[in-house]
């Protein structure tokens, strides 16, 4: 299972702007794999595609009776919202898709709003039936769902790879491509050296993971943190790495060494 990074994919300062470049050789590296004999499952995340307009709305907050937000030319509303955020998240998702069919790979596209309610790992969708497919790979996204509590809410891309791990068979390996850093830093990014690379990571140790809460709905690298390790408890190798570099990216995905950080549970 490989998630990519939704800072990774888009320009996440940038409304709805995808980054070709980086897209293409993150469907590289799945054909790769592939072509190894591996099965595929992609989830990706929003970036600049979900979590600006999301952000605006507090969309993570659900429903807001009598909100005052100053409207946006395109959208007046949190539930106009909600349905812009999902036609976007569909825009981001049909380029991937299309990356994968250039490079002659099918696959099936299974939107969380479709088929899943409510938010956090322990989400209600019925995972097996959902994924069980014969295209060559199976891709969802962080998405807005809806919740019995407050009408709608963010599912992350996140808690997506926890449940998924969780009820698909044999998955043997979780990967994280994230833009920017190497894995998880002991010191801030700017602030971090080559030598601050966290190589083994488990919840017991600390570490100054940047979450941009301007620009974010979701959990930044601590979620990814705390997600891995709930995945690698179940015995699945869990990893992150730098998203901008496919052979690590590969080689975390066949299980070699490479640069980066394992999770570990304990
Ligand atoms: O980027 C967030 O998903 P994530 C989904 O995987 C939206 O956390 C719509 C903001």
């Amino acid at each position: 299972m490989i998630k990519f990074g939704g800072g990774l994919i888009t320009n996440k300062s940038k409304m709805c702007t995808p980054d070709l470049g980086i897209i293409d050789q993150l469907v590289g590296v799945v054909v790769k794999c592939l072509d190894s004999g591996m099965k595929v499952i992609v989830v990706h995340g929003a970036g600049s595609f979900g979590h600006l307009r999301s952000k605006h709305w507090r969309l993570q907050e659900g429903l807001i009776e009598d909100i005052e937000i100053t409207p946006q030319d395109d959208c007046k509303s949190q539930k106009m919202a909600v349905s812009i955020v999902r036609n976007e998240m569909l825009t981001l998702n049909s380029i991937i898709v299309e990356a994968f069919s250039k490079q002659g790979v099918s696959s099936i596209t299974l939107p969380p709003h479709k088929w899943a309610k409510n938010t956090g790992s322990n989400f209600h969708g019925e995972i097996l039936e959902t994924f069980t497919t014969d295209k060559d790979v199976a891709i969802t996204f962080g998405d807005v769902v809806d919740c019995d509590e407050g009408e709608f809410g963010i599912l992350s891309g996140d808690d997506l790879v926890v449940r998924i791990c969780q009820d698909v068979p044999n998955v043997s390996r979780l990967v994280f491509a994230i833009k920017g850093v190497d894995g998880i830093l002991r010191r801030p990014p700017e602030l971090a050296t080559s030598s601050d690379l966290i190589e083994n990571w488990s919840p017991s140790v600390e570490f100054k993971g940047v979450h941009n809460k301007e620009i974010d709905v979701t959990g930044g690298i601590g979620l990814k943190a705390h997600r891995g390790a709930e995945v690698a408890a179940l015995g699945i190798q869990v990893l992150i790495v730098n998203g901008e570099y496919p052979d690590r990216i590969y080689r975390a995905c066949t299980g070699l060494p490479t640069r980066g950080t394992q999770i570990f549970s304990e």
